[in-house]
């Protein structure tokens, strides 16, 4: 019998150890981070992931910038061209986190980048696609909750783009990690990034590594960001002294002005951005509050809107005194540019005459960049030009845009995209109505909602094209 209960004593001690073996398997803290193979190895430099061209680390050096390889943007030679334009293959980037997600989305949402390419190379086939896949602009609507895939349907041919410096890294890091976070991710649109001196390294490096699309570098000529040659030096800086003075924001900056100038005429024209027919604009330390659930790209494409806005308010005069009388030249010198339909009831009270100040405030911005080449667009810019208030005075490019959008457009061409809840220092854009907060799961509070406030021009856009006003916007004026 002795031997007998050594055997049981045996059966039961490895009894126990498999099940405590179990125990700690099935409990390992491992386990609470799904781990799926098609998803881990999908990460470029994760585990099993395919090794990617001039990445020889597999993801553990910091990745190599190879020139002029990833997507082919035209016919612009990246090492030749005066403007040293940069492109930074998607294959060196670093893993894109959503392993924090709990569910982890099926192995499709990991369309290699290239399909993505082909959909939006595919112009033809572009309508039957969006036949075929009509985008859920509603909770009602098949797909609108789907938030994990790569997003179905047609990509249009659009970037986004940001005229930053090398000092403004961890802020323009900010805003793409929110436009990615609450958009991009799904799609995958590349981003052109602008500037007056040579990027560094660094900016490419974080901002490449948190785009999901393909980054672009472009330097800025000279010629688009400098004085021209009928500017008066002399009147210039007395101008700015001046200004200085009177203590008006900006007032004393020349690259402020150079700034201004370059958005107003030039980005649409740079050799990177004539690849594209839509553009985004994002400017550094802003804030998305909300799920785009659509393709805000695709909006405009399909709706025939070359313009957008968020937020609109009313101007600060002193930077732009003369800024409505040249633009009444332009009316009387080019009447065959202003359209029949046009939105003069958002920009003047009394007909055209005066200038109420109301202008959409461009550091947002979703448009149409065919339509700013357009030669109505240019003459507009050139007429502004000439008369050199960008300098004489301090012309934004949020009332340039604004005014040539409202004179130049038709009234329906402009759209107003209430559901991208945003901000820039200092306002917000909130969605009025409780529903369609919780809908696009948004964290703004309303009572910072600037639309209904009395320095937001967003009412009058809303009276001039018939629009009714959002149930509750009252409570929010
Ligand atoms: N490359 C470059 N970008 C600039 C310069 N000044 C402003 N910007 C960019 O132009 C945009 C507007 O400038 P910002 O300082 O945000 O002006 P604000 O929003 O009007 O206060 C931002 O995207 C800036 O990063 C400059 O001197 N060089
Ligand atoms: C995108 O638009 C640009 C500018 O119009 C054009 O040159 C380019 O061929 C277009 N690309 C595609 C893929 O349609
Ligand atoms: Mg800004």
């Amino acid at each position: 019998m002795a031997t007998g209960n050594v055997r049981y004593v045996r059966y039961i001690a490895i009894a126990l150890f498999t099940l405590t073996l179990w125990y700690f398997v099935s409990h390992s803290k491992y386990d609470t981070i799904p781990i799926v193979d098609g998803k881990q190895a999908s990460f470029p430099g994760g585990p099993g992931a395919p090794q990617v061209p001039g990445d020889s680390s597999g993801g553990s050096k910091p990745p190599a910038f190879p020139q002029g390889e990833g997507v082919t943007v035209g016919d612009v030679p990246k090492d030749e061209t005066p403007l040293k334009d940069d492109t930074v293959p998607k294959g060196s980037n670093l893993p894109v986190d959503e392993s924090q997600s709990e569910i982890p989305p099926p192995a499709t949402s990991d369309l290699p980048k290239e399909d993505t390419e082909k959909a939006k190379g595919d112009e033809t086939t572009k309508s039957d696609a969006a036949a075929e896949m009509p985008m859920p602009l509603t909770p009602n609507d098949p797909g609108w909750s789907n938030l994990q895939d790569i997003a179905p349907g047609p990509r249009m041919n659009a970037t986004f783009v940001t005229l930053a410096r090398n000092s403004d890294v961890w802020e323009i890091a900010e805003s793409i990690r929110q436009v990615e976070d609450r958009f991009n991710r799904r799609y995958g649109y590349d981003w052109v990034f602008l500037n007056d001196q040579p990027f560094d390294d660094n900016f490419k490096k974080v901002t490449t590594s948190l785009v999901s699309g393909t980054t672009h570098y472009g330097l800025i000529p000279e010629e688009h960001w400098s004085f021209p040659e009928w500017i008066d030096q002399d009147k210039a800086k007395k101008v700015r002294e001046d200004m200085k003075e009177r203590k008006i924001i900006y007032g004393d900056s020349i690259s402020y002005r150079h700034m201004c100038r370059f958005e107003s005429g030039f980005f649409f024209r740079q050799p990177l951005m004539l690849n594209y027919e839509y553009y985004w604009r994002v400017e550094p330390s802003i804030k998305l509050f909300c799920d785009i659930h659509y393709d805000p790209f695709r909006v405009i494409a399909e709706n025939k809107k070359k313009y957008s806005f968020v937020l609109s308010l009313y101007e600060y005069i002193d930077t732009i005194p003369t800024l409505w009388d040249s633009t009444k030249k332009f009316m009387a010198n080019h009447p065959e540019h202003i359209s029949d339909d046009n939105s003069m009831a958002f920009l003047s009270d009394d007909g055209g005459e005066n200038y109420n100040k109301c202008h959409f405030w461009s550091n947002f911005e979703v448009g149409s960049l065919e339509w700013l080449r357009s030669k109505a667009y240019i003459d507009y810019f050139e007429a502004l030009d000439r008369d050199g208030g960008f300098f004489y005075e301090r012309w934004g490019d949020a009332p340039v845009h604004s005014i040539a959008a409202a004179l130049l457009l038709k009234k329906e061409e402009i759209h107003f995209f209430d559901d991208i809840a945003y901000y820039h220092v200092p306002f917000t854009h909130c969605p009025t109505g409780e529903q369609k907060r919780l809908d696009l799961r948004c964290h703004c509070d309303p009572k910072e909602n600037f639309d209904w406030k009395g320095y937001s021009c967003t009412s009058r856009y809303f009276e001039l094209n018939g629009i009714d006003k959002p149930a509750g916007y009252e409570e929010q004026t």
